[in-house]
């Protein structure tokens, strides 16, 4: 494994911090106050190629490896995660599945679109009764002559406000149990199909996360992606790469939280002196690079496995665990750093600590993520 970023990566990873910088930064705490997603943003973000940065040139992506999408997810993350979880669904659980496992015609129809600034996409996987227990789906897809007739709700689904397609699970023969799971790519305006009501979440306040009901709702037979049955396979493996996503979102909040607690204790004094100089904040600053510096080297080791097409099943699992544990010791610390002013809003860690939060229960909890690595240890 080379330490060294080639210079293309490095070239990206000051793109995405310049971006965070002077587009996100702004505004971020009134838009998280507020729950407005950064509309205008993912726009730009759609258009400087951040939404399909690993999809092949020939449907419209940017070609890059999976080092460089950590690197910028990470860049973003650090200023406004929910940003960044737009960009880690839209490259790793939706374009990725369709360029992997798509007909050409789905590509044309709806990875090129997304993939040249037209339109978002949208995983619904996770229902009611079926959160991490991903088997237990309810909705069903009932085949007809030509078409599938779906009915079903599904929950917390991000990007829901906006996505113009949605990559929806559902069973079609649930005596099969996983095997007989499909997923179908539906679109907004079909008929039948509902936005639900918005969560009034903790943290990634500015990305909004819906249910959706569906409602005797006709889907073509040609937006079935994959063979018959091949729905759960495709969520898993889209679920492995989007763990990667995440870990890096998880990271780029610690990193985040850290730099803020670094200034922060360079700038405040106490008995005399500056915090930095007390012990008792060096060594937080110390545990705390060390963690965040640990969980990176997990991170980048799974993407940079990814990138050399090895198993990176556990590895993504591992990392995602890691740096979610992480962010949420080093936000907790950097608010604890800040004392009073922490727990307040003018200084935006204690929204990284929200964040970091949910980084430990999205795209599987701490617990899934153990379980994917205790199977592989014990198989
Ligand atoms: N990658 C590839 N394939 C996987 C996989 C993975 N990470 N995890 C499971 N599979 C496959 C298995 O190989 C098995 O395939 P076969 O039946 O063809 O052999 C199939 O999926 C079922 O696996 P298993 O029996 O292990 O399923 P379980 O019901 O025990 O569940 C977990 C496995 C818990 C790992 C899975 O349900 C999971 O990841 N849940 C979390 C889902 C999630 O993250 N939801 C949150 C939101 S979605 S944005």
């Amino acid at each position: 494994m080379d330490f060294n970023f080639t210079e293309e990566q490095l070239m990206l990873k000051d793109a995405a911090k310049d971006f965070a910088r002077t587009e996100l930064l702004p505004g971020v705490t009134e838009r998280d106050e507020k729950e407005i997603e950064p509309a205008k943003q993912l726009k730009m973000m759609q258009e400087m190629g951040f939404m399909s940065m690993m999809t092949d040139p020939k449907y419209g992506g940017e070609g890059m490896d999976t080092i460089s999408y950590v690197l910028a997810v990470e860049e973003i993350s650090k200023i406004d995660a929910s940003a960044a979880v737009v960009m880690s669904i839209q490259n790793s659980l939706i374009n990725r599945g369709l360029e992997y496992y798509g007909s050409e015609e789905q590509k044309e129809k709806y990875l090129i679109p997304m993939c040249t600034g037209k339109a978002f996409g949208a995983f619904a996987l996770s229902e009611p009764e079926a959160g991490s227990d991903a088997t237990r789906q309810r909705t069903t897809a009932i085949e007809k002559e030509n078409h599938y007739l779906i009915n079903g709700v599904k929950n917390w689904i991000s990007n829901a406000s906006f996505a113009d397609y949605f990559i929806v699970f559902a069973h079609t023969h649930p005596e099969k149990k996983h095997h007989g799971i499909n997923a179908f790519i539906v679109e907004r305006n079909t008929e039948g199909f509902e936005i639900g009501p918005k969560e009034n979440k903790m943290g990634l306040r500015a990305s909004h996360t819906h249910s959706l009901m569906f409602n005797d709702v006709k889907v073509p037979k040609e937006n079935r992606i994959g063979e018959d049955g091949f729905g759960f396979k495709l969520a898993m493996i889209s679920l492995n790469g989007g763990r990667i996503g995440i870990a890096a979102q998880a990271l780029g909040i610690a990193q985040g939280a850290l730099d803020l607690a670094i200034q922060y204790s360079k700038e405040r004094k106490a008995f005399g002196k500056l915090i930095s100089e007390h012990q008792a904040i060096a060594f937080k600053l110390a545990e705390m690079d060390i963690r965040t510096e640990a969980a990176r080297n997990m991170v980048y080791k799974a993407a940079w496995l990814k990138d050399q097409h090895k198993n990176y099943k556990k590895a993504s699992a591992a990392a995602k665990y890691i740096a979610a544990e992480t962010a949420m010791f080093v936000t907790t610390e950097a608010v604890q750093i800040h004392g009073g002013y922490g727990y307040v809003k003018e200084y935006y860690v204690e929204r990284l600590m929200r964040e970091a939060k949910l980084t430990q229960i999205y795209e599987g909890t701490s617990e899934i993520q153990k379980i994917v690595v205790s199977r592989d240890l014990l198989r």
